[in-house]
This record gives C-alpha cells, sequence and structure tokens, in this order.
C-alpha cells in the first residue's frame, strides 16, 4: 500500500451544536471548538471532523444546507471557521469538512426556485416526478419512515427526499448540478481544509427501475449500478489531484467493490466500517442476549478485517452523532463502566484501520434516558417514536424504545466540569445536559491517572509509537482464540514485528492460555497491570483475565 498522509491520522469527531457555546446563546459554535484545540492536541489526534456547520435551516441538525458557501450564524462566520483551520494547523491538526451533497435544504434557493417552476431549469436541479392520479410516483420510502416523495403544492408532481421533507435530492443525472457542487466542493479545498467527510454518498444515484416494493425497501438508492461514474467524476474534478484525506460515509458495498470505492486509486481515501455501531443488545433481536451479540460482533468484525487487509484501510469508529454510546449498546446499565468503556474503545482502536474518536468519548458520556417525549430534539427520534405508536405500542414503552434506540443520545452537551450546564454553556442549552455531568466531566479526569481520559491518553500514546506505528497501520489482524465465545483477541503482524490485544467481554473473571511469554504489557484497564508483565502469566502461560478486562502486549 502506498503511504498516505491519512494512514497514521488519529481522528476525533466534533458535533459542534454540543461542543462549547463561547457567545451565551446556549449553542455550541466554531470559536467553542478553536478554544478547546489544545485540549485535542493534549489527547493526541491530529485529524478533526467536523459535522455540518453551513447555514441551514437546522431541520436535520444541519445535514440540511442552505448555503454552501456560508456558514450558518449559530455557529459563528467564515473568519471563524478560517481562524479555526489555522489554528489547528499551527498544532498539527488538520480539519475534515462534513459535507452534504446527495441533498440540500428545502431552504436552497435552487429548491425554491424549482418550487415556483418544477418543470423549469432549478426543476430538473432535483428529483421531480409525475404523480399516479393521487398518488405518488411508486412507493419508495425515506430512511426516517413514510413515503420518499412529497407533492409539490397542488399540483401533479412530487419531488424526492430520501430522508426528512426537508432535504429534497439533488438530480445528480444533471451535469450542470454536478458541475455546481465540484466548484463548491474545490472552493472549500482552496480555504486550505484537510478533506472531507461526505454525507450519505452511497445514495447519489437512483434507481427507476425498483419501485419499491422489494425486500429491500432502500436499495432503490443505495449504491445503484452506475453511480461509480459520478464518484469517479467527482474525485478527479475535485479532491482528486490534491492530496485530500476523504472517507465517504458508505453502507453496505459488495465485497468485490471494495477497492473500488477505497483502494489505492479508489472514490475515497477510506470509508467507515460500521460492523461495530450495527450491533445493539436494545433492539428487539438481541434483547437479553448480550453475550450471543458481543460473540456475532467479534465474528462479523473479524471478516471485514480478512476482507480489507492488504486492499484499503478502513476507518474504526465505535461512536458518532447517530447512535448512543458504545458501552451502552453492548452491555446493560450495571455494566456500563470504566471497564466497559476502555475496553470497547481499544478493541476497536487497535483493529486494521483509521481509529476515530467521538466527542464525549475520552471521558466515557452516557445516555441521558429521558422522562418525556419532548426532551429529545430530532426529527427521525420522533418519527421513530410516531412509528411505534402506530404499532400499537404504548407510549410509555415507545419512550422507552426511544431511550435505547434514539440517536440523539450522542448529542448531548460535552461535559467539561461541574458548573451548571457542565460548562458547555452559561445558560440553559438548546439540548439538556446529562446530569451525571457532576460526576463525569473532563476537569475530574485530565490529571488523574486512573481516569477514563488518561486511558484514552496512553491508548493514543501507544499507538503512535515510533516502533510500532507501522505494525498498527500496515500489520495484518489475525484472531485467535476464536473458540472462547467471551474473548475477542488478535493478533496483529507485520513482517518480524507482532502485538496482541486481548478483550475479556464477558462480566466475569476467566482465564486464557497464551503459549508465547509476554515481554512487555503496553496497555490495560486494570492498574498494576503494566508493572507486572513477568508475573502475569503463570509459568505454563495462563492468564487470568478480571472482568471486561483489556491487555495489550508484545
Ligand atoms: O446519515 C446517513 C444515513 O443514516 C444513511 O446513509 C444510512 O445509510 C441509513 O440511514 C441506514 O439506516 C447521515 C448523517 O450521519 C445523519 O446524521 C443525517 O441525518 C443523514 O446523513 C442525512 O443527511
Ligand atoms: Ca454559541
Amino acid at each position: 500500500m502506498k503511504r498516505k498522509w491519512w494512514h497514521s491520522a488519529i481522528g476525533y469527531q466534533v458535533y459542534p451544536r454540543s461542543f462549547q457555546d463561547t457567545n451565551h446563546d446556549g449553542i455550541g459554535d466554531i470559536p467553542g471548538v478553536t478554544d478547546h484545540l489544545d485540549d485535542l492536541v493534549r489527547l493526541g489526534i491530529n485529524v478533526l471532523w467536523l459535522c455540518p456547520v453551513n447555514r441551514s435551516p437546522m431541520m436535520d441538525s444541519g445535514y440540511d444546507i442552505s448555503d454552501y458557501d456560508k456558514i450558518d450564524p449559530s455557529f459563528g462566520t467564515m473568519e471563524d471557521y478560517e481562524r479555526l483551520i489555522e489554528e489547528a494547523g499551527k498544532r498539527g491538526i488538520r480539519v475534515l469538512m462534513d459535507m452534504v451533497v446527495n441533498h440540500t435544504s428545502c431552504e436552497h434557493p435552487w429548491f425554491r426556485k424549482a418550487m415556483e417552476d418544477p418543470e423549469g431549469e432549478y426543476g430538473a436541479y432535483y428529483v421531480i416526478r409525475k404523480g399516479k392520479k393521487d398518488d405518488p410516483p411508486n412507493g419508495w420510502r425515506s430512511f426516517f419512515g413514510g413515503s420518499a416523495w412529497e407533492r409539490i403544492g397542488d399540483t401533479n408532481f412530487y419531488y424526492l427526499h430520501i430522508f426528512t421533507v426537508g432535504q429534497p435530492d439533488l438530480n445528480w443525472e444533471n451535469p450542470q448540478v454536478r458541475q455546481e457542487l465540484y466548484d463548491m466542493l474545490n472552493r472549500w479545498l482552496d480555504r486550505g481544509i484537510g478533506g472531507f467527510r461526505m454525507d450519505s454518498i452511497n445514495h447519489l444515484k437512483k434507481n427507476f427501475e425498483d419501485d419499491g416494493e422489494g425486500e429491500n425497501p432502500f436499495s432503490y438508492c443505495t449504491n445503484v449500478e452506475g453511480i461509480g461514474e459520478f464518484l469517479r467524476e467527482m474525485k478527479d474534478k475535485t479532491y482528486g489531484p490534491r492530496n485530500s484525506f476523504v472517507i465517504g460515509e458508505v453502507n453496505g458495498i459488495r465485497p468485490d467493490q471494495l477497492e473500488e470505492y477505497a483502494g489505492e486509486n479508489g472514490y475515497f481515501s477510506t470509508m467507515f466500517d460500521f460492523t461495530c455501531m450495527r450491533y445493539r443488545i436494545g433492539t428487539s433481536f438481541w434483547k437479553e442476549k448480550g453475550r450471543k451479540m458481543r460473540k456475532a460482533c467479534r465474528d462479523e468484525m473479524f471478516r471485514v478485517q480478512e476482507k480489507v487487509w492488504g486492499k484499503a484501510l478502513l476507518c474504526n469508529v465505535m461512536e458518532n452523532h447517530d447512535t448512543p454510546r458504545a458501552a451502552e449498546r453492548f452491555y446493560q446499565q450495571e455494566h456500563v463502566n470504566f471497564y466497559s468503556k476502555s475496553m470497547l474503545a481499544a478493541m476497536d482502536f487497535f483493529l486494521g484501520g483509521i481509529p476515530f474518536l467521538y466527542q464525549g468519548q475520552e471521558i466515557g458520556m452516557t445516555d441521558y434516558k429521558k422522562d418525556r417525549i419532548d426532551q429529545f430534539k430530532d426529527f427521525a427520534t420522533f418519527r421513530l417514536y410516531e412509528e411505534s405508536l402506530e404499532q400499537g405500542i404504548s407510549k410509555e414503552e415507545a419512550l422507552a424504545r426511544l431511550n435505547v434506540e434514539s440517536r440523539e443520545h450522542a448529542r448531548t452537551p460535552v461535559q467539561w466540569d461541574d458548573s451548571p450546564w457542565g460548562g458547555f454553556s452559561d445558560r440553559i442549552p438548546w439540548f439538556d445536559v446529562n446530569p451525571n455531568y457532576r460526576e463525569i466531566n473532563l476537569a475530574n479526569q485530565k490529571t488523574r491517572e486512573d481516569s477514563l481520559y488518561t486511558f484514552f491518553r496512553e491508548m493514543i500514546q501507544v499507538r503512535k509509537k515510533e516502533e510500532l506505528q507501522d505494525l498498527w497501520i500496515y500489520g495484518e489482524t489475525k484472531p485467535f482464540l476464536e473458540n472462547l465465545e467471551e474473548i475477542i483477541a488478535y493478533e496483529r503482524r507485520l513482517g518480524e514485528r507482532q502485538a496482541w490485544v486481548v478483550c475479556n467481554t464477558s462480566t466475569e473473571k476467566t482465564e486464557i492460555l497464551i503459549e508465547e511469554r509476554i515481554r512487555e504489557i503496553l496497555l490495560g484497564n486494570y492498574p498494576d497491570r503494566r508493572s507486572q508483565a513477568e508475573n502475569c502469566q503463570d509459568k505454563d502461560g495462563r492468564i487470568s483475565l478480571k472482568p471486561m478486562e483489556l491487555l495489550i502486549f508484545c
């Protein structure tokens, strides 16, 4: 694999609305991110992915852009943004912009003009079709529930929105639309960003042969045959020649498409590996089956590692702004603690790939279970609630479902200290701070040796160790102890270099046998392990592991 600067990226995702408010309006902003750059340097990251900050009516939290060339005033100004890039650059951090080109906001001027004249020039910027009598053109569903078609006024035309009704899909078949978007991407690249995280990018092409009646209700808009032509052209005309780091948010390609998407000459530098995100004990399928779920996740995770090795580096992510927090997806409440959080993070972090952390993960922020539906804010969450009621579930049960499944859990404001509102703002924030901010916050973890934050810092240091860096990035991942259901263990190997990662995912202690003699313990989540490399194993090689213990050694 040809070396690229982003292979050694340690990424960190910021959801700016909930990161830090600096101008006392209860909404996180860009200067708030700039103010914390030194914290991020201290943590050890070098790439910052910032969720959308373009002008937006915020129907989907900025993923509905109404002006690609402006910063939303709630986040600050263009000067603020440029200053962030500059200050980050001074500290060796490159900023990735979250870019949404599958759709715009319904308040984008292109869409306004399209609504005035659906058959005119701007009508052709969107996916607009004639309805069938009083029905939409076909049975396509939106990802957030309901029809993907919305009627345009009292005409017989409908526009397509695969997400919320406020996010009309752009018509990528129109070369003029593509050129407008490429020019826009280039303007951002000229401002000195490190690259993009391309939102919903595998949905650009729609398949009109598919009427939406099939088994997969989203096949009409997901990796549709021919999308590659758009992706290739976009790359060639924008970031391709610029050595930029571009992450594709791509779900569910066929295994034989891996190199085409993320190989050396792929459309993207990398794509997220969502494997660990998809497994959740809270869903009805895995209820009461945590152990089985963790094993199933492990097996799939290793299959992905095997398929990818030598061909591409995927992005390892355990948390993001679209899912509940990791420990709560993998364990019952009583086991959501320092051990599960640290073990899960490291389990993912040392796999082959490019690791990304999500804000608050490093201090172990948790899901905030709400008492009332109106404490939620997000459209997709409300849709899930309505859908549950439509299925005949009671209001209490529907709320309980949101408390487990809502994607908003990870969006509560960052807990910096134990002052009111967790130091996020000095007034009531746009979204409630989790009341556990008095115990869980950065200030009380920053200098404590036994804190999760210190663990994360050490974890990043281990990944950046000069003599191990190539091993972590380019090494092969080989599972072992696979017959033990509750052990996730893998070897990383590159030529003569080797290191091992062992996780006891069980909430009970257990014992394993490792024939090799352990020379050095690189990281562990129980105190004293590191100083005890010699007596970690008995003379036969047995190691007793504590509940949810993690050990990394060579
Ligand atoms: O999410 C995209 C997304 O969720 C789909 O691409 C996904 O394949 C599908 O929902 C699977 O269930 C991104 C953002 O991360 C999210 O916050 C936005 O709401 C969404 O795009 C729309 O822009
Ligand atoms: Ca603010």
